[in-house]
């Protein structure tokens, strides 16, 4: 069992680390969904060229590097988690040259390019699969997870997927059923079999040759998988029904990070960050488990636990301690509050008239808090989820379960640039329709108005870049989410910073008797330089505010 430290939250800077070398633990990093972002050539479709003339957006918001949602070529089958060719980039996006200027491009501008890596699974286009499935006694056969049928033809055992259904799929011709965690168009790869892990080192290789900064890595718990595939237990938990023991979280994943950190560690200044996929409500101990000892598997990990909080102070601030209580010593937490798969934060926060008063409190938090913020584009502007109807729906996962659950499409939405003709997003037939609030909500109009939200994620962002505290101090819980109100300290040497959120739409009354000379930073509410000589003040509903000591009195 791996030891965990319960301190981390407090534990000081690693000795020699130059914050350029570790610039996914101080940077900010951007999540966007090509799909979604810009669309430069009026297919209706976002693309590479189009991210491209949107660096000077994301320079201006500070950002320091972004993750692509996948750009290799691909079916679509699941938009892109469905990967044919590693090595190539898919023509609705564009072509390796145009991805090539993304990099330099976006490096000219100190902004860093992180990949996603989908590699628990391929396409069933991939020419692995299609070699690997031609027959039993096929090279490639052992890539994948193939197994005989059960009784009466029956699938091997009881694994399901995870869009629903049997797991397994049956190939008549080769006469034995392939493993598909997803969908049936995505089949598991074989990560036991040493051709393939060599075969997926050398195109994360072929990357990193080619000057990505980093990997996203799809679902990395799912890699491994029991070697006799055994049936998972009986669970009353209603996902399945079973307990997940067997199709994935197998302790043995951990060697192959262990070996990816090898192959990262000869090229300076890259990262990975893992994707942990765990039901809510999240699982931390698992989701840490990824960082080994703190620099042994991957940079970092997600950690879904706060993407599946409501507006809750308490239930966000048990969510964050515990996170950072399962971070071993020599690793750093990630925070994340939305992404491609899952509600957008500020729909999922809810708070009707008031949703974008809660969307600072939320900003605040993120922008404070100890860990690599991840920011999902349109965040910074408020982008709520689309409604849909059936029809407008492409995700695979919405049109099965409609009108049940309407899949990931509402998170997708496209960036909302200005109030014209599809938000300025494409000139051409708009590829998922745009969120019906974009003539109030988009790019042009915040950047005019000084008390926009994007103008006030662009100064948290400044803020957290120009104090230590911040990127790299320690986290100091003081209230703890009891009676709406989470408050904490972030302290780098003769740095302290408070910062304190109202979650709740009461006026309220903070008293702390830390005495000295405060002043505040930044705040919803109150006046910036407005000093205090100890943390005892009102708060108004839902604000947000942060306050630096000057010294003593
Ligand atoms: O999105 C989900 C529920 O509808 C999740 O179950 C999702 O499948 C899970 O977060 C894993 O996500 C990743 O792998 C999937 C891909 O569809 C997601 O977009 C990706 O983030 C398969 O590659």
């Amino acid at each position: 069992m791996k030891k965990i430290i319960h301190r981390s939250h407090n534990s000081k800077p690693l000795k020699n680390e130059d914050k350029k070398s570790v610039w996914w633990k101080y940077g900010i990093i951007y999540q966007i969904y090509p799909r979604s972002f810009y669309d430069s050539n009026g297919d209706g479709v976002g693309d590479i060229q189009g991210i491209i003339q949107k660096l000077d957006y994301l320079s201006e918001l500070s950002i320091d590097a972004i993750w692509l949602s996948p750009v290799n070529t691909s079916p679509m089958y699941d938009f892109g988690y469905d990967i044919l060719d590693y090595r190539e980039i898919d023509p609705i996006f564009g072509n390796l040259n145009d991805f090539h200027q993304l990099i330099e491009g976006a490096h000219k501008k100190n902004i860093r390019i992180i990949m996603d890596m989908v590699m628990n699974h391929t396409s069933h286009l991939h020419p692995w699969f299609i070699e690997s499935r031609k027959s039993a006694n096929s090279p490639k056969r052992g890539w994948y997870i193939w197994a005989d049928p059960g009784r009466n033809k029956r699938p091997p055992n009881n694994w399901r997927s995870a869009f629903g259904g049997s797991a397994w799929e049956w190939d008549e011709k080769s006469g034995q059923y392939y493993l598909h965690s997803f969908l049936k168009q995505q089949p598991d790869v074989n990560w036991r079999n040493e051709e393939l892990k060599a075969a997926m080192f050398d195109i994360i290789k072929y990357w990193l040759n080619a000057g990505v900064d980093g990997f996203r890595l799809d679902v990395v718990n799912w890699f491994i998988k029991d070697r006799h595939l055994r049936n998972n237990p009986f669970s009353l938990i209603p996902h399945h029904f079973q307990k997940l023991r067997y199709d994935r979280n197998r302790k043995s994943v951990h060697k192959i990070f262990r070996e990816l950190r090898t192959v990262m560690n000869s090229y300076p200044e890259r990262m990975t960050v893992g994707e942990v996929f765990t039901m809510p409500p999240g699982d931390p101990s698992l989701s840490a488990s990824y960082l080994g000892k703190g620099d042994d598997e991957l940079h970092l990990a997600f950690d879904f636990s706060l993407m599946y909080r409501f507006w809750s102070a308490r239930q966000i601030y048990k969510c964050i301690s515990r996170w950072y209580s399962h971070i071993p010593e020599r690793g750093w937490p990630c925070n994340v509050l939305s992404n491609h798969d899952q509600p957008r934060s500020i729909t999922r926060f809810g708070g009707g008239n008031e949703s974008k008063k809660r969307a600072r409190v939320a900003a605040m938090l993120l922008l404070t808090l100890k860990g690599t913020p991840f920011i999902y584009y349109g965040e910074e502007i408020g982008m709520k989820n689309t409604k849909l109807k059936k029809k407008d729906i492409k995700d695979p996962v919405g049109r099965l379960y409609w009108p049940l659950y309407t899949g990931r499409d509402p998170a997708r939405s496209p960036m909302q640039w200005s109030d014209e003709t599809n938000a300025g997003f494409t000139k051409g037939d708009i590829w998922l329709p745009l969120c019906n609030d974009y003539k109030e909500t988009n790019v042009r109009k915040e950047s005019e108005d000084t008390y926009s939200l994007l103008n006030f994620y662009k100064r948290l962002i400044k803020l957290r870049k120009e104090h230590k505290a911040l990127y790299m101090g320690s986290w100091e819980p003081v209230l703890k989410g009891y009676d709406g109100i989470i408050a904490y300290f972030r302290k780098f040497q003769d740095e302290t910073i408070f910062i304190v959120l109202n979650f709740s739409n009461k006026r309220k009354k903070v008293q702390l008797h830390y005495r000295g000379q405060w002043k505040v930073l930044f705040s919803t509410h109150k006046f910036i330089h407005e000093h205090f000589i100890e943390l005892s003040f009102k708060i108004s509903p839902y604000e947000a505010t942060m306050i630096k000591r000057l010294g003593d009195l």
